[in-house]
């Protein structure tokens, strides 16, 4: 036997045991070691055969570092029809996570059991991918239509009761699992239950419309995405052809997911998520603080925001406002934000109560004495921030991690507020803090190596995917924001509307326009930070003349119902303003610019081109540690498209040559002030 399967016969029950660290994926010798095994299994003096994996989880999928790369047999399609085909029971006895192949493995057992904690799902789709070992055609035939394509084109996974009462898994056992299946197959054997494919099942009935409504939903839900829509079509061959004819067409459209740069992005993010948790500079068994409580700073919709990711993680939080009006309001925010999430389905009743209990408030920074972390995450004032910091010095126990949520500020000044800047981080979430993912982790110049490693581990602990940056005004994701929403300002006044900008960017993928995250945002807020800079500092005027007269107008955006765009005050819905493009066209003619029509291509390579030689730009000063993380930041923090794999990965797939290119086009038809290609770029093309 192979050493990462194992297989004993226990009396009547051969038992077959995957062990391949960390997650037992289905790597080639995992998949010859199943094929023996079950091989073996045909001829030797067992009567039944359980499929069960030891470690933390059952298989969850398929060896992702082994794509891209020439495949090796067996195939796993291949080993699971072998599979399906024995002629002696198979029980799948799952643990963990049963993902991907690992699930389809279980489907092409003949029964399948479960602990009550085990999750079950296909999550090809969030990497390009389509289950292509038989998930496409066995599930439908085993849950329905409906069913399977919510599974599969989610690729969200679902509980073991949740699978159990759709008819995924047939039985959840307590206790022991080994013993628990071979028991069950035992009994399965006396019942004189024999081998039941899934491939032999009838899909159940189902409305025949249903596909073209999943591909329409799916265009919008996933624009512009190759697997979610071939999973409709694998879904259909299912219900029209034989189980053999809707393998040839779910082999045939994995191999397409497989090969397009879709797919080679979202792998790429999938390792580059994993990695970017990763400090390349610290000690590997560097020792973590312990963090069973937390105090946040500024009860609005940002430190709620923050009190709502702590307590739904069990640790307890303490909110404090200037007084008990602001506490008050603070609190009634969080307060209707579960109400939201319970609305929304969610979270329960009864886990929404649970949560919102663990967020008290006070108006007293006494209260924060024993706090093991505090995040301060008031207005962005420098002096303000200051002040907090030396008062939480005064206030907080020795080991406590004192953190700031500021998006700009330089965190090397907040910590030389305080006696212990070793103790100080930045933790910069992402509005709404209790949905979006990313949390950028600041690491300033004193911060201690413990302090930075608990706070990355507590970030997973919270459920966000966690990146360092280093200090630089704006972090990694709001320093390159500038030239992007630069960019955007520009080709307004060089001849598009708002539309058109937003429109292109959006059709290219992007989740929201730039002109639309800058009404969203609030216009106030950039006009405010250019009133505190220099003219010098506030970069060309071209670039925010029409943000100005906006702001000055009381067209602050979204919140005030009218911005680069009016608002429907009941949906929100926006639409155009001939006032908006009036302003344009008269700034345009102030500055003596002849407008254009721009096309569609120049604005997203100047939008996206400018993103790139920022985080260049980025990578060569180290405030980032690798181009992976630059792209993590995008895709869950600003809407970057994962099918893109965020804009270092979407360069290299361009080519950096071809991008250096165009930049060397934009700086000499815009300026070398704006566009002077990254020195890392220019190297990286020119090598
Ligand atoms: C598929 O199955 C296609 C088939 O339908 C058809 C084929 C023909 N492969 O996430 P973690 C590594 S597509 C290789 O930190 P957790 C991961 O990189 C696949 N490596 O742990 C990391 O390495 P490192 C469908 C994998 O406990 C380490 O394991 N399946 C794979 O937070 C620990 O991972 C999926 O998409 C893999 N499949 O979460 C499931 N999975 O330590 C993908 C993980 O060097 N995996 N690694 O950084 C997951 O969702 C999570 O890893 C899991 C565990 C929930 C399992």
């Amino acid at each position: 036997m192979s050493q990462v399967v194992n297989y004993v016969v226990d009396g009547t029950i051969g038992v077959i045991s995957v062990d391949n660290p960390p997650v037992n994926a289905l790597s080639q010798p995992v998949r010859q070691g199943l094929l023996d095994a079950i091989s073996a299994a045909q001829t030797d003096t067992s009567e039944a055969v359980v499929i069960i994996c030891e470690g933390r989880t059952f298989i969850a999928g398929a060896d992702i570092t082994e794509f891209g790369k020439p495949a090796v047999e067996p195939m796993l399609d291949v080993l699971l029809n072998t599979i399906e085909a024995s002629t002696k029971p198979v029980v799948a006895a799952i643990h963990g996570t049963a993902l991907g192949g690992g699930l389809e493995t279980a489907l092409a057992a003949h029964y399948r059991c479960a602990v009550a904690s085990a999750k079950v799902g296909l999550p090809e789709v969030k990497l390009g991918l389509l289950p292509g070992a038989g998930g496409t055609q066995r599930t439908p035939r085993l849950i329905g239509v409906q069913a399977a394509l919510d599974l599969i084109t989610s690729g969200e996974p679902i509980s073991a009761p949740q699978a159990l009462e759709l008819g995924l898994i047939d039985k959840i056992v307590d206790g022991d699992l080994t013993e628990s299946a071979i028991a069950w197959a035992r009994h399965l054997l006396k019942e004189g239950a024999g081998p039941r494919k899934s491939s032999e099942q009838p899909v159940p009935a189902f409305d025949t419309g249903i596909f073209d409504k999943y591909r329409a939903v799916l265009a919008k839900r996933a624009r512009g995405q190759v697997a979610p829509q071939n999973i409709v079509t694998c879904v259909e061959a299912a219900t029209k052809r034989s189980f053999e004819e809707g393998l040839k067409v779910e082999r045939a459209l994995f191999s397409e997911c497989m090969q397009s740069p879709q797919s080679a992005a979202m792998r790429h993010l999938f390792f580059a998520e994993r990695q970017a948790a990763k400090i390349d500079d610290l000690p590997k068994h560097t020792p973590l603080r312990t963090i069973d409580s937390v105090g946040i700073i500024g009860g609005g919709t940002m430190g709620g925001g923050i009190a709502m990711c702590f307590a739904n993680a069990g640790i307890p939080v303490t909110l404090i406002e200037v007084n008990d009006d602001a506490l008050e309001r603070g609190l009634s925010i969080v307060e209707k934000n579960y109400a939201a999430s319970v609305k929304r389905g969610k979270l329960t009743d009864d886990r929404a109560t649970k949560c919102r209990t663990l967020i008290t408030g006070s108006t007293d920074y006494a209260s924060l004495a024993d706090a093991d972390l505090v995040i301060e995450a008031v207005f962005e004032d420098p002096e303000l921030k200051k002040t907090i910091f030396a008062r939480l010095d005064a206030t907080c126990k020795p080991g406590a991690i004192l953190a700031t949520n500021t998006s700009y500020q330089d965190v090397n000044q907040i910590a030389a507020a305080t006696k212990r800047p070793e103790d100080v981080i930045g933790l910069h979430f992402f509005s709404p803090a209790n949905i979006m993912k990313l949390l950028e982790v600041v690491r300033a110049e004193k911060t201690a190596d413990d302090v930075l490693a608990t706070c990355m581990a507590l970030a997973r602990r919270i459920r966000k995917v966690p990146v360092m940056s280093r200090v630089c005004y704006g972090f990694i994701g709001n320093r390159m924001l500038q030239p992007y929403f630069r960019e955007a300002q520009l080709c307004l006044i060089e001849g598009a509307t708002p539309e058109q900008v937003d429109n292109a960017m959006e059709a290219w993928g992007m989740a929201m326009g730039p002109i639309r995250v800058a009404d969203l945002a609030g216009i106030d807020v950039g006009y405010k930070a250019r009133q505190a800079l220099s003219e010098a500092e506030r970069g060309d005027p071209r670039a925010y003349r029409v943000a100005d007269v906006l702001a000055e107008m009381g067209r602050l955006g979204q919140k005030s119902g009218a911005g680069f765009y009016r608002y429907d005050p009941e949906t929100r819905k926006h639409s155009s303003d001939p006032v908006v493009l009036e302003i344009i066209e008269r700034e345009a003619a102030a500055f003596g610019i002849e407008r254009r029509a721009i096309p569609e291509d120049e604005i997203v390579d100047r939008l996206v081109y400018a993103l790139v030689n920022e985080g260049m730009r980025i990578l060569e000063e180290g405030i980032a540690q690798r181009p992976g993380d630059i792209d993590i930041v995008y895709v869950y923090g600003y809407g970057f498209p994962a099918s893109r794999g965020g804009p270092m990965h979407y360069a290299d797939a361009v080519g950096v040559k071809r991008v250096y290119e165009r930049v060397l086009e934009f700086s000499e038809r815009f300026g070398a002030e704006a566009w002077a290609p990254a020195p890392l770029l220019v190297q990286l093309a020119t090598e």
